[in-house]
């Protein structure tokens, strides 16, 4: 028998519209959840979400033979300017298909091993401008670990250097598509009435989306006159070169625009999250960073004249859980939406139809204590132990998405952030001398607003 999905009592005409806060939107989802339960519905005139976040009901949402991704609201917005890019593209879209047969092979282990050198430039950056501050300086996190993140995707991806460590302000690329991506979330919310009268939000998106496209696009012309282009082993030259196997087609310029800046949005905002998230928590506790100090200094030892290696890297497991963890309690990209190739039923009890949305709450997921257990809502990269890990179901974990729509830049992340942690505790003493309390910011990723702290080099405080 069917069961109605519970719902916040509905207001005329904005439904349930006020019933959460537009700036935070997925804070708001999580207290509904923690009151209504692990699925629950809200409607917005025109449109209706089922958000989802019990282990059982995504555990039924994660089987591909039933369901796909849906490019939801919030996509749909994004897609004006990433257009059929991997992200936002439709699974049935031939490019999809085409574009990840053509990229996969860029995210595979020795494709990693590539971007190590290119990841260790970037990461010295951050480190030299670090251990060059003066003692009472503090370091704006999320902003420090954006301009490492952006940096490492233009790098590795495009052989592109925004150089965001030279600057005091981000680079113009990073403020159009904070711009745009602000302004396609807002759309989200907006009834068609406001929507018509936003004239001059419309036209500020269209520049941002003009200058974004030309830089791309000069990037992408760039390269085609370059005349050694197939040496560089980068996603560009992948995107330039690279024929399906399948279709036996390659990508279009349009299509390696819409790439390329479906990368560098894909590729950044996400891991500086984590990596923000991350130093917050070792922040806040003393015990898992001493761990972590031990790990590194066994793994990496004290000379910080030696580059970490790939293989180092893969050895710091106690450092990449702590990451674990940071995704777990804030997955940095919250939600993702499916739907059912044909009208069904989950738990015996709910009707999934094609039209509405239905999303799932990855925080909650991750909270869900009938598989983290009783202390899910704690900090502990314990959680993510060899036993643990090797109990825990499939489809518990799902901060990179699912299935065949999942990240496929989830090694790149993880190598990146577990690199540049590393080497940040190889260094530094962490110190939180704001005694700062957690804000979340979420814009299409969620960070910790306003996080600071200040370092000193451990030589002089051991
Ligand atoms: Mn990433 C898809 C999270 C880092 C490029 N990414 C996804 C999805 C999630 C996600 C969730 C699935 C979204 C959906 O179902 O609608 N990504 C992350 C997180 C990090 C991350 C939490 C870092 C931490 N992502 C990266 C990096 C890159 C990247 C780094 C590129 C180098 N991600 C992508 C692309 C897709 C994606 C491209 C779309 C893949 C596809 O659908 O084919």
């Amino acid at each position: 028998t069917l069961t109605p999905i519970p719902q916040p009592h509905k207001k005329p005409l904005v439904g349930n519209l006020y019933d959460i806060d537009p700036a935070v939107p997925v804070l708001g989802m999580m207290e509904l959840a923690r009151e209504l339960g692990p699925i629950f519905q809200l409607e917005i005139p025109g449109r209706r979400t089922v958000i989802v976040s019990g282990f059982e009901l995504v555990d039924e949402l994660s089987d591909e033979s039933r369901f796909d991704k849906r490019v939801w609201r919030p996509l749909l917005n994004v897609r004006s300017f990433s257009g059929d890019g991997l992200f936002t593209a439709h699974t049935q879209e031939a490019n999809w298909h085409k574009a990840h047969n053509i990229l996969m092979p860029n995210f595979s282990m020795r494709a990693m091993q590539g971007y190590m050198p290119m990841m260790q430039d970037i990461a010295e950056q951050l480190l030299e401008k670090w251990e060059r501050l003066n003692p009472n300086e503090e370091i704006d996190v999320p902003g420090d670990m954006t301009r490492l993140t952006l940096d490492t995707i233009g790098l590795c991806g495009f052989d592109y250097r925004f150089n965001s460590f030279y600057r005091e302000d981000a680079h113009p690329f990073v403020q159009s598509m904070v711009n745009s991506l602000g302004e396609s979330m807002a759309r989200g919310r907006r009834l068609p009435i406001q929507e018509k009268l936003m004239v001059n939000k419309h036209r500020q998106f269209q520049s941002d989306v003009d200058y974004m496209n030309n830089l791309v696009d000069d990037l992408i012309r760039e390269r085609k006159a370059n005349s050694n282009t197939a040496d560089k082993k980068d996603l560009l030259s992948y995107m330039l070169s690279g024929i399906d196997k399948q279709s036996g087609q390659g990508l279009d310029d349009v299509n390696i625009r819409y790439q390329i800046i479906t990368f560098l949005i894909a590729g950044h905002e996400t891991t500086s999250g984590l990596l923000s998230f991350a130093l917050y928590f070792l922040l806040k506790h003393p015990d898992v960073l001493a761990k972590a100090y031990a790990e590194v200094d066994r793994v990496l030892g004290p000379d910080t004249s030696i580059k970490p290696t790939f293989q180092q890297i893969n050895k710091l497991r106690y450092v990449s859980q702590v990451l674990n963890e940071s995704l777990r309690l804030w997955p940095t990209a919250p939600l993702f939406s499916v739907y059912p190739y044909e009208e069904t039923v989950i738990a015996d009890k709910y009707r999934v139809d094609k039209d509405s949305e239905w999303a799932i709450l990855i925080p909650m997921l991750h909270r869900d204590k009938s598989v983290w257990g009783e202390d899910a809502e704690e900090f502990n990269p314990d959680h993510f132990s060899h036993e643990a890990e090797a109990t825990r179901p499939a489809n518990a974990f799902k901060p990179f998405g699912n299935g065949q729509r999942a990240c496929i830049g989830r090694q790149f992340a993880m190598q990146e952030a577990t690199l540049v942690l590393g080497q940040i505790l190889q260094r530094f003493h962490l110190i939180d001398h704001t005694n700062y309390e957690l804000k979340v910011k979420q814009t299409l990723t969620l960070k910790p607003e306003g996080l600071t702290m200040r370092v000193c080099p451990r030589t002089d405080a051991d």
